[in-house]
């Protein structure tokens, strides 16, 4: 029982419309006439299947390389924000997926910042480096990169070819719950004076690959290898390689994954959607919609998704092969 006295006379409310008005001056709202009940039986989002395509956002990236500087732009980035209307950042409700250019001879300027982030790369020539925590970590075709939450990180192309990769970070997480901190590099590129090919944060195509080929099969024509161990905990990193005319309906999973490939061509049906793909293109496949893969050619899919997450938090389901 408190002592004070509430703010408005709800003894006055003589219906309920009358209540709701009230509700309103105690910023309230009533939890019990919902159109669409927060609770449902299945998860329900605003977020859809979507594919992009590296031939779009690769010439757009071409064009965005004569008209936006490294100088001014903290990153020379395309966002692939969920087309959903009013959504203009997260690519499924965890993750933000963005494609990144730096020009031949460019630098992009360190900084750190709260979000985990990850990269995979789609064309670089030897010489293309993300500098990490002052270490230079070799950026190949194939490749992924992580740099963890707070870890120093710029980019570095001292090759003649301009870089093209894909960044995955968790900010959509991380603006959700609020510890969004970002700083940048007291000396704006962060020095370094020593290449690291083998470094925990580095995944290098030729070593996954292979261990690809070797691993065991989780369904028909399909291997499976994660990438391993993890120093970014909050999304994993799963490489799957698909035959030739293989066809693979994983089950739904409560995990919101992002698909990027790494090679190949297929098809895809993610709910009601149908999406064709090739080398670099990436898609959306939000929690719990159906999917089926099909491989026109030798394929490797590279899976991200927050499904450590959802096992951490006793929220996942599905996902069987
Ligand atoms: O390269 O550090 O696409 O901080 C978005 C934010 C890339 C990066 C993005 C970033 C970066
Ligand atoms: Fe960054």
């Amino acid at each position: 029982m408190s002592n004070a006295e509430p703010a408005v006379d709800f003894h006055s409310a003589a219906d309920l419309p009358a209540l709701y008005r009230l509700l309103d001056e105690v910023q309230v709202k009533n939890g019990w006439a919902k159109a669409v009940p927060v609770i449902v039986r299945e998860p329900k989002q605003v977020f859809v299947p979507h594919r992009w395509r590296f031939a779009d956002t690769r010439a757009a990236l071409h064009a965005a390389g004569r008209l936006v500087g490294t100088e001014w732009a903290e990153r020379r980035n395309l966002i692939m924000a969920n087309p959903f209307p009013g959504n203009d950042y997260a690519t499924v409700p965890t993750l933000v997926g963005a494609y990144q250019m730096v020009k031949a001879g460019e630098k992009a300027h360190s900084h750190r910042h709260t979000p985990n982030a990850m990269r995979v790369v789609l064309e670089a020539a030897p010489g293309t480096f993300t500098v990490v925590e002052g270490a230079k970590i070799p950026m190949a075709p194939g490749d992924v990169l992580l740099t963890p939450n707070w870890c120093w990180h710029g980019h570095s192309n001292e090759s003649a070819m301009d870089a093209y990769w894909i960044d995955y970070l968790d900010a959509p997480l991380t603006a959700a719950i609020g510890p969004m901190f970002f700083e940048q590099h007291p000396d704006k590129v962060e020095g370094s004076n020593r290449t690291e090919e083998r470094s925990p944060m580095r995944f290098a195509f030729a070593d996954y690959s292979r261990a690809l080929a070797q691993a065991d099969r989780i369904a028909p024509g399909v291997r499976q290898h994660v990438l391993g161990p993890a120093t970014l905990e909050s999304f994993d990193r799963v490489a799957l390689e698909m035959s030739s005319g293989v066809q693979w309906e994983p089950g739904r999973t409560s995990a919101n994954q992002i698909y990027t490939v790494v090679q190949g061509r297929g098809r895809s049906l993610v709910g009601q959607r149908e999406f064709s793909w090739e080398r670099g293109d990436m898609m959306a496949v939000p929690c719990w919609q159906p999917q089926q893969h099909q491989a026109d050619e030798n394929t490797i899919l590279l899976r991200v998704s927050d499904e450590p997450l959802m096992r951490m938090l006793g929220w996942l389901r599905g996902g069987a092969a």
